[in-house]
C-alpha cells in the first residue's frame, strides 16, 4: 500500500475576518469569515506513514524541527490516525513558498497542505468539506485554504458543520498587492490576541454583530461582481477587527508607521480613480485588494515608499491539489 502523498495548499487572506473562538479545543469561531485564496503563496507538504518510525519526524524547509513544533504536528496527525485506526508514525517534509523578505509564512497553507497530504497518504477519501473541518483543528484559517477563489468558512453549530465552501472562483480580474512591512516576530500571537480581545474588549460584541452583517453583504457583492462594494466591505471589516484590539486590556495593535504609509498611498490611488482597498491581519503587513489588471500601477505607486522586494502581486489561487513526483 502506498502510504505517502505530497499536497500543495495556498494561503488565504480573510476579507471578512475570523477573530475569536467560541470553543478553543475544536477551533469553533465566533463568526463566519470569508477569504481570497492566493496564487503566489503556498506550502508543499509530503507525508509518509512508516511502520518502523519510533515517532513523528518533521522537516520544515529542509530543517529538522524540535520537540515543540513536532508535537503540534503529531497532535494534528492523531486526528487522521484515529480516523484510519492506525498507530503508524509519519515523516513530514514541508516547504513554504513565500517570496523572501516577506515574513508571510502562514499556518493556513501549512495545515491545509498537511491535512490534504495525510488524507491522501492514509487513503481516507475525506471529501473537501469534511477535510476542511480537520484542517480547522490545526489552525482556524486553514479551514478556508482547502478551496480556491473566494471561500466562506461557515461558523456552524458543531465541529462537524463548521466547514468551508467555495463561494466563487474569483476569475473576474481580482488581485492583491501585498506590502510586506516587516518580518519581526510579533509580540502578540494571533491566538493570544483573539483570546484577549474576546475576554476583555467591550467592543467585541459589536464586532460579532457587524461581522454577521458584513458576511451577508460581501456575498451579495461577490454574486453581483460588484468590485467597489466588495472592496468597501473588506476595508471596513478589517478596520473593525483592529478596533476591537484597542479596546482590549491590555490594549494592543499590530500597526506600524509603514502600515499607515501604505494605507495612505492606497487612499490617494482611490482619489485618482483606481479602486483599491486595504486589509490587515495579525501583523503590520498591508494587503491591497485590487483589480489584477491594475496591480502593476498600484505597485508603482507603492514603490515611492517601499522597495520592490517588499511588494508581491498575486492573483487568486486554487484549492489543494496532489503533487505527483
Ligand atoms: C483570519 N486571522 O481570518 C484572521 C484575521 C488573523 C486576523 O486567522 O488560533 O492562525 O490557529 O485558529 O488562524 C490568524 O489566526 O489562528 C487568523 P488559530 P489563526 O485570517
Amino acid at each position: 500500500m502506498q502510504n505517502k502523498a505530497c499536497v500543495r495548499a495556498h494561503t488565504n487572506i480573510a476579507l471578512i475576518k475570523y477573530w475569536g473562538k467560541r470553543d478553543e479545543t475544536y477551533f469553533l469561531p465566533m463568526n463566519s469569515s470569508l477569504s481570497l485564496t492566493l496564487d503566489k503563496l503556498y506550502t508543499d507538504t509530503m507525508v509518509s506513514f512508516e511502520e518502523d518510525l519510533a515517532g513523528d519526524v518533521f522537516y520544515l524547509n529542509d530543517e529538522l524541527q524540535g520537540e515543540k513544533e513536532t508535537q503540534k504536528i503529531s497532535a494534528f496527525l492523531d486526528l487522521f490516525r484515529k480516523e484510519k485506526k492506525t498507530t503508524a508514525f509519519a515523516r513530514v517534509e514541508s516547504h513554504n513558498h513565500v517570496p523572501t523578505a516577506a515574513g508571510l509564512a502562514s499556518s493556513a497553507s501549512a495545515f491545509a497542505a498537511l491535512a490534504g497530504a495525510a488524507n491522501r497518504a492514509l487513503q481516507l477519501h475525506l471529501d473537501p468539506q469534511t477535510l476542511s473541518t480537520f484542517a480547522r483543528r490545526g489552525s482556524g484559517s486553514a479551514t478556508r485554504s482547502i478551496y480556491g477563489g473566494f471561500v466562506e468558512w461557515d461558523m456552524g453549530t458543531t465541529s462537524d458543520d463548521s466547514f468551508a465552501i467555495e463561494v466563487d472562483d474569483a476569475s473576474w480580474d481580482i488581485g492583491m498587492v501585498i506590502v510586506a512591512v516587516n518580518k519581526k516576530a510579533k509580540e502578540v500571537s494571533s491566538r493570544e490576541g483573539m483570546k484577549r480581545t474576546v475576554e476583555t474588549s467591550p467592543f467585541y460584541p459589536a464586532w460579532t454583530q457587524a461581522a454577521k452583517k458584513d458576511i451577508v453583504s460581501i456575498k451579495e457583492a461577490i454574486a453581483k461582481k460588484d468590485f467597489i462594494r466588495l472592496g468597501e466591505i473588506t476595508e471596513a471589516n478589517g478596520m473593525k477587527m483592529h478596533g476591537t484590539m484597542l479596546g482590549a486590556e491590555p490594549p494592543f495593535s499590530y500597526w506600524e508607521p509603514d502600515s499607515i504609509r501604505a494605507i495612505n498611498i492606497v487612499k490617494q490611488l482611490r482619489k485618482e480613480g483606481i479602486p483599491c482597498y486595504v486589509t490587515m491581519d495579525a501583523g503590520p503587513n498591508v494587503k491591497v485588494l485590487c483589480r489584477l489588471s491594475q496591480a502593476e500601477t498600484i505597485k508603482t505607486a507603492l514603490l515611492s515608499c517601499f522597495s520592490a522586494d517588499k511588494l508581491i502581486i498575486t492573483g487568486p489561487g486554487a484549492g489543494i491539489r496532489e503533487l505527483t513526483a
